[in-house]
């Protein structure tokens, strides 16, 4: 491989992450820090939304024995995730994780690997050197709309697995690597990566494969992990290497229903001149304008409203006691889970590491 531009990043927090869970899919509703995740494996897959800092469940499903979970992505009001060999999308209800549809994989003859969305449409992987495009029609079918292939330099680029689309770029790990690339979606052009050797000593097939980001948490914010790792790591990434440089001009080829990132949107840019990274969940200024602006799709939820209440409150009210307390038993909750999770996992056999992607 010739060499090629590398980015710097720096960890500053880590999170419990479920040491059963062979990551597959992962996005983040950051206004409330909720986690959707898929796991695959035959017999184990299952999705779940939980809370990203102390790891506790809201809801689980379990999915049929012989359906191997992948990639993951909420369009609408819609879940849908990908399956490894079985040549079918799951559709579930994002709000109750009631299984809605089947629709056939309308990439032919090829693996589902990872998936996101921009907002509009679903980006998904198969372990091919190309991106695929689906468009979610206006009957409700999914269709493959376009194809890029993927190259650094020139050379073809394989195994790109979970992605996360960072407007207006999609960050990709390279499967059985400690590579995260940055696509360029409408080229396929691999621009720049970050290597995460660093956070986990993994072997076999325990890949970093779980890319997530939610402007809510941190303009400048990832959040990476990996299959059956026990934690998930936040890592600061400079708003240039992250995303390029801001959107300005022409933003046709932007969704319309893009998500905020650290290129996009006035308001997120003026935090950041500012130096106001957000932490928690979200700034004491300028939060209504942020809340207000993250994408209908979720929003239709209902969870950000509920999440705009809390901050409100939060906002006018006593904050530092009350927070210090929850902080200190965050923590302690999170390094209980750590022990007992580093425990779970100790006790895994090398046959959970086949080639799986
Ligand atoms: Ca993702």
């Amino acid at each position: 491989m010739k060499a090629v531009p590398q980015v710097n990043y720096t960890v500053i927090e880590t999170y419990p992450h479920d040491t059963t869970c062979f990551t597959q899919g992962l996005f983040i509703n950051g206004s409330n820090h909720h986690v959707f995740e898929s796991c695959g494996l035959y017999g184990q897959s299952f999705v779940k939304r939980y809370e990203l800092k102390s790891g506790t469940t809201f809801q689980r499903t379990s999915v049929a024995p012989e359906v191997f979970s992948e990639g993951l992505a909420l369009l609408g009001e819609s879940m849908y995730m990908l399956t490894w060999q079985q040549g079918k999308i799951l559709e579930f209800d994002a709000r109750t994780f009631q299984l809605r549809h089947e629709h056939p994989f309308p990439i032919q003859e090829l693996e589902g690997w990872g998936l996101t969305t921009d907002g509009c449409e679903l980006f998904a992987t198969t372990g091919s050197p190309y991106l695929y495009r689906l468009r979610v029609t206006s009957a409700g079918n999914i269709e493959m709309r376009s194809r890029v292939q993927v190259r650094h330099k020139g050379e073809l680029v394989y195994a790109l697995n979970e992605m996360e689309y960072i407007t207006p770029k999609i960050w990709a790990n390279q499967w059985r690597t400690n590579r995260l690339w940055r696509v360029d979606p409408n080229t396929g052009d691999c621009e720049t990566f970050i290597d995460v050797g660093g956070l986990h000593n993994w072997y076999g097939g325990q890949t970093p494969n779980g890319i997530a980001y939610s402007a809510a948490l941190g303009i400048t914010k990832v959040i990476v992990t990996g299959k059956l790792w026990p934690k998930m790591f936040a890592l600061e990434i400079g708003a240039a290497d992250l995303c390029g440089a801001p959107i300005s001009g022409s933003t046709s080829q932007l969704c319309k229903q893009a998500p905020e990132s650290a290129c996009w949107k006035s308001d997120l840019q003026r935090i950041s001149a500012a130096g106001r990274f957000l932490t928690g969940a979200v700034p004491s200024h300028g939060s209504a304008a942020l809340v207000a602006s993250v994408p209908a799709s979720i929003a239709q939820l209902g969870i950000l409203q509920k999440d705009a209440a809390h901050v409100s409150s939060a906002e006018s009210s006593q904050t530092s006691t009350a927070q210090v307390i929850s902080r200190i038993a965050v923590i302690a909750e999170s390094l209980l889970c750590i022990v007992m999770l580093g425990s779970i996992i100790s006790a895994k056999t090398a046959s959970w590491f086949s080639a799986k992607p």
